[in-house]
């Protein structure tokens, strides 16, 4: 494949690119640039990438809008004299910033930041990034070099998965799963907690190959996602409670003799206990219906097809984590394949996350050994994300909390939108006294706040080297065009301003293939053969993880596959199922349960503020979802203007009434908070309470209550 497959009667070339947005699918993208401008007039899906097989999601294929956007963020800004932070009108915010060159953007924050980490501890500064490139170089290389070598806190990234991904290291010790392609051999496939339509989309190709055989697709989901819609069976559960579905199903597969004792036998650790947990009377079927809102016999009948169909499937995804108990019910989960001994056969077992497979050198790409060299001379404090609001309006105010966050440097991220308890967030972001850097592609929400904004290049103007979190090949993304404007990568921005800072180590001059080659450094055997040059050549490359001749790969098959500190697949401690604190089940304050969704046509808050992705989210756009029966005893009917609160906050949505959701749930769309009613989205009603395990955030463990509108408005 490589670089420069020149079309010389065309005069355009094709370069193999790799979509850098944080889904599970790392497309491989095959980018046509006209040679003459050097401008990109074409994106297609690599019909040679198995998983990617030619196609695009509907928000990529229109990619180029976004490149090519007159909105993007082309130069260096200072926010201009006596402009206060805080909410800008879309289309309208250059009017508070003045255009600056890199050098002065530059100086400015090495300036600020050395001055800051001498008067209050190098701690008092906080990055804040996440996802917005998962391409290995983007995600975290030379910024982490940078913010260990200051002496920064810590950023403990746990917006997204960290509970499930805790839970699935607590049963198998590694985050491995079924492969994709393999889906197509299973005979019973459920979708948990898993919109694989709206984020997952090239596994749905496999699951339809599989149907065609005679598979069955169930899906649980308390929503009527186009997935459900399109199943074979749809249970719509109440949200929370899956980690006692997934007890009731154990119940019924132990009752009724169904596990695979030999495989139990030779690849778990704990057994006994968690049957006797299991079997336990609060775990059948009649009493985990009355939680989970699914019929007993329905979890009988699951129960047994999960342990008969040969071979079966579950694409658990991280739906059911981002909840108070959720990483209990994520392990619970997991379990159920280790009972069944599904992971025998090709196409069985689970898959929640492939990443684990990646053996990438993140340690010499991130050199954590830094902080020892920084002032601070130690590990720096870890400031969890989903935490943000009291991070910036809390944290240091009791001196045993160290110091007061007094610099924020937002990169990948868009905190204002997409971080829980937006009234602290915000609240936070709009200190005077806080000395705010962002690196954007475009005015977010979160650029809104800024002292200094910084442009950021899109994956088409980079290079970087990438695995997947659903897939098992390894891709190196080729820079298709150069960056737009005075755009700089995130490599280019944190080794720039380590010089600037008088960082000495060499490290700060590497280049984009230096940690490439840095990142491929390692004895494992799953990245054997594989170097750069090799995936310069081909685009993408298998891991060698199959030792099979036609490629399969039979993770946990075997107790050799465990990565435990036993060895075996850990049943214990067993899961134990506690409504959330927040749920129906608990609380009376409020007594809707809300889903604050992902909208299918953007990626968390990226390309809402873009006109053709906003079209085809119209439906859903600015929309809350309602059950008739809430809607009713409420008096609302489809297109009133409803207020939607809790004692965090409140938003102004208009009513759809509907059976996507069942009674008792609400839900509504993530979206830009300058792009919805009242200035404020979703997140003003989320909490920063955090998971049972893994620290993660809980953003779908909400009550809220709704009325109308125009009520507030007559007092
Ligand atoms: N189009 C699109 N694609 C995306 C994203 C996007 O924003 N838009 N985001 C990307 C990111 S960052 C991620 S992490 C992945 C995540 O992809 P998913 O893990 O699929 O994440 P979610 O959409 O949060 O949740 C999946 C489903 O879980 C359901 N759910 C909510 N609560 C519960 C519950 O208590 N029990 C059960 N059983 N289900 C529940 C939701 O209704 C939703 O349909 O997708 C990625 N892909
Ligand atoms: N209510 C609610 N809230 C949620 C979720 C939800 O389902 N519901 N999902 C949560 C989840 S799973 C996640 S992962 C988080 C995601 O939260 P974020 O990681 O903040 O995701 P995005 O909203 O996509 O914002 C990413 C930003 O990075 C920018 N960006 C892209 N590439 C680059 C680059 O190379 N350099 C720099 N400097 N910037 C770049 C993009 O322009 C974009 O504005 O949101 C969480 N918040
Ligand atoms: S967002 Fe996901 S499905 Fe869409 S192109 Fe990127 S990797 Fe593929
Ligand atoms: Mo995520």
């Amino acid at each position: 494949m490589g670089q420069l497959e020149v079309e010389p009667h065309t005069g355009t070339r094709v370069v193999h690119a790799v979509c850098s947005h944080d889904c599970p699918d790392s497309c491989g993208v095959l980018v046509t640039v006209d040679t003459l401008s050097g401008r990109a007039t074409k994106v297609q899906g690599d019909p040679a990438h198995p998983v990617t097989r030619g196609f695009l999601c509907g928000k990529v294929a229109k990619y180029l809008d976004r490149v090519y956007s007159p909105d993007r963020l082309l130069y260096p800004m200072r926010r201009k004299a006596g402009v206060p932070k805080g909410p800008l009108a879309k289309g309208r915010e250059a009017e508070a910033f003045e255009r600056i060159s890199w050098d002065a953007a530059l100086d400015e924050i090495a300036l600020k930041l050395t001055k800051i980490a001498a008067e209050f501890g190098p701690e008092s500064v906080l990055p804040y990034s996440y996802a917005g490139t998962i391409g290995q170089l983007g995600y975290g290389s030379m910024d982490r070099r940078f913010f260990y070598r200051l002496g920064a806190s810590q950023l403990d990234r746990t917006i997204c998965a960290s509970a499930g991904g805790a839970a699935l290291t607590s049963v198998y010790g590694v985050k491995l799963g079924v492969a994709p392609q393999d889906f197509a051999h299973a005979r019973l496939i459920i979708a948990w907690g898993a919109n694989i339509h709206g984020n997952n989309i090239h596994l749905w190709p496999f699951i339809e190959e599989a149907r065609r055989a005679g598979a069955r697709l169930v899906v649980i989901d308390p929503y009527r996602t186009r997935t459900a819609a399109l199943a074979d069976e749809h249970l719509a559960i109440r949200p929370g409670t899956d980690g006692l579905l997934a007890l009731g199903m154990m119940h019924v597969i132990l009752r009724e003799g169904l596990e695979d004792r030999a495989y139990i036998d030779e690849t778990t650790k704990g057994f006994a206990e968690l049957r006797e947990h299991a079997l336990r009377v609060e775990h059948a079927p009649e009493a985990v219906a009355a939680v989970t809102g699914i019929a007993a016999e329905t979890i009988v009948r699951l129960a047994r097809s999960y342990a008969t169909a040969k071979p079966s499937a579950i694409r658990l995804n991280y739906g059911i984590q981002r909840s108070e108990n959720g990483g209990t019910a994520a392990r619970a989960v997991c379990m159920l394949p280790l009972l069944t001994g599904a992971w025998k056969q090709r196409g069985g077992g689970l898959q929640l996350s492939t990443s684990g497979s990646f053996p990438f050198n993140s340690k010499a790409l991130q050199m954590p050994e830094l902080m020892l060299a920084s002032p601070l001379g130690r590990e720096a404090r870890m400031v969890n994300m989903s935490q943000l609001g009291q991070a910036l309006t809390e944290l240091g105010n009791d001196a045993k909390d160290g110091s007061l966050v007094k610099a924020l440097f937002v990169y990948n991220s868009n905190p204002a939108a997409v971080a829980p308890n937006q009234n602290a967030v915000l609240r936070g972001m709009a200190r005077e006294d806080l000395f705010t850097v962002v690196h954007e592609q475009f005015f977010t929400d979160t650029a809104d706040y800024a002292d200094v904004l910084l442009p950021a290049p899109t994956f088409l103007e980079t290079k970087d080297v990438q695995g997947a979190y659903g897939h098992l090949f390894v891709q190196v993304s080729e820079r298709a065009i150069e960056p737009l404007g005075e755009a700089r990568s995130n490599v280019a921005l944190f080794g720039e301003l380590g010089r600037r800072m008088g960082f000495r180590e060499s490290c700060f001059h590497d280049t984009e293939d230096d940690l490439i080659d840095q990142a491929l450094d390692t004895n494992d055997p799953w990245f054997a053969g594989i170097d750069r040059e090799l995936l310069e050549r081909e685009g993408h490359v298998p891991l060698r993880i199959s030792e099979d001749a036609d490629g399969a790969v039979l993770p946990f098959s075997t107790a050799a596959w465990f990565r435990t500190p036993s060895g075996r697949g850990e049943l214990t401690p067993v899961p134990v199922f506690v409504a959330p604190e927040e749920s129906r089940g608990r609380a009376t304050m409020y007594p809707l349960e809300f889903l604050p969704r992902k909208a299918d046509n953007y990626m968390n808050s990226t390309f809402a503020n873009l006109a053709g992705h906003r079209k085809m989210e119209s439906r859903t756009a600015g929309v809350l979802e309602m059950h008739p029966e809430d809607a009713v005893s409420r008096g609302l009917v489809t297109g009133d203007e409803v207020e939607v609160f809790n004692a965090r906050g409140s938003i102004v949505l208009e009513a759809m009434i509907g059976a996507q959701v069942p009674a008792g749930v609400v839900a509504a769309r993530l979206d830009w908070n300058k792009l919805s009613a009242a200035g404020m989205n979703v997140n003003a009603l989320t909490s920063e309470t955090l998971t049972d395990i893994g620290g993660g955030a809980t953003f779908y463990s909400t009550l809220v209550e709704v009325r109308k509108a125009s009520l507030l408005q007559e007092g």
